[in-house]
């Protein structure tokens, strides 16, 4: 089919607006704003390699520029263009400490969004060429409009998410995201610079046969895990099944969304509570994974049911098809019953 016979990210947004009751257009406007951050990010992850060989030399970029660690950049790029357009109140980011009030002050706009993001997640990626994501959620604000926004603005349950996406900037760059509606994949044609729906609906495969998880810390994890794992490597069924880990949530969990799988960041010795975040990590990912029909949890509790207390807490994580999911939880669940 050609190109232009596909739809584009921007008419889908004005189409699916009417999803959003009383919507006043500036959810489709935050989404655009998404959509002109992740273009500009794409051009520089994709020219990452050229800027290092330079920077290396010089210290500066290819436009001469003091090189900034690009998941700094990253940061700026989508804080300026959410910022700019008075489409949210307020911006949770992994590369920011505290939270930033955008404008919502006495004289400020009454913007009702609150963004939390990880604008380039897996950045130590990017000096070996492979794929890198951004991560985002959104969420209505919960204190006054028209005052500054607030900790507990960001700190709510995955279940009261307005939105979640991520952008995967791989062998060709995508956004996939929900708005409680399904789950929709846009690639994006960089010599137009235009997204167009590719993948419509997308939804795990009844079956999943792939395991992502950092072996490498096999002796630190917990017996549960390691006994999933070696009911994956059994040859028994449908097993063994096959292992893939990028290191690159976003690409693992795209990857698995499509062939079918699971992926597990779980707490260890010197990780009690995991590596991945909760807020910007962990829930929009776990909101996508429902919304096609898969799971999410921390090995015992739904992720989205999960209260937060802090803006950056982590949690373990597992994630994927809902059968490969629950087979983990009952070898969790019968290590706490042994214990
Ligand atoms: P490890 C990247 O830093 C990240 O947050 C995820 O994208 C990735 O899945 C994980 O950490 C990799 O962590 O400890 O296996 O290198």
């Amino acid at each position: 089919m050609s190109e232009n016979a596909l739809q584009t990210l921007g008419e889908f947004i004005i189409d699916k607006q009417d999803d959003f009751q009383y919507s006043t257009g500036e959810f489709s406007r935050l989404l655009s704003a998404i959509r002109l951050a992740s273009k500009v990010v794409n051009r520089d992850v994709n020219k990452a390699g050229i800027a290092d060989i330079v920077g290396h030399a010089g210290m500066t970029n290819i436009q001469g520029e003091q090189q900034q660690k690009l998941d700094v950049l990253a940061n700026d790029i989508f804080i300026t263009a959410l910022s700019q357009r008075e489409v949210v109140c307020g911006i949770a980011s992994e590369e920011s400490d505290d939270f930033i009030d955008i404008k919502c002050g006495p004289n400020g706009h009454l913007s009702k969004y609150v963004v939390l993001i990880d604008p380039l997640d897996g950045s130590s990626n990017i000096d070996v060429n492979v794929s890198v994501g951004t991560i985002f959620s959104i969420y209505r604000r919960v204190t006054e409009p028209g005052t500054p926004v607030q900790l507990e603005d960001f700190l709510q349950k995955g279940v009261d998410q307005v939105a979640a996406g991520y952008v995967v900037y791989g062998s060709s760059t995508m956004i996939v995201y929900t708005t409680g509606n399904g789950v929709n994949g846009f690639t994006l044609d960089p010599s137009l610079g235009t997204y167009y729906l590719s993948h419509p609906n997308m939804r795990f495969p009844e079956k999943g046969k792939i395991y992502s998880i950092n072996e490498g810390n096999y002796s630190k994890f917990p017996q549960g895990v390691k006994n999933y794992l070696k009911y994956c490597q059994m040859m028994e069924g449908d097993r063994p099944y096959t292992s893939r880990y990028i290191g690159s949530l976003v690409s693992d969990f795209h990857r698995n969304m499509i062939k079918g799988g699971i992926y597990i960041y779980p707490s260890y010795a010197n990780a009690p509570t995991g590596k991945l975040r909760l807020l910007y990590e962990c829930n929009p990912m776990a909101f996508l994974a429902e919304q096609a029909g898969g799971k999410a949890s921390d090995g015992f509790n739904r992720i989205m049911e999960l209260e937060p207390t802090e803006l950056h807490q982590r949690t373990p994580f597992f994630c994927g098809n809902t059968e490969m999911v629950e087979k983990a939880e009952e070898f969790m669940r019968i290590d706490v019953v042994k214990d």
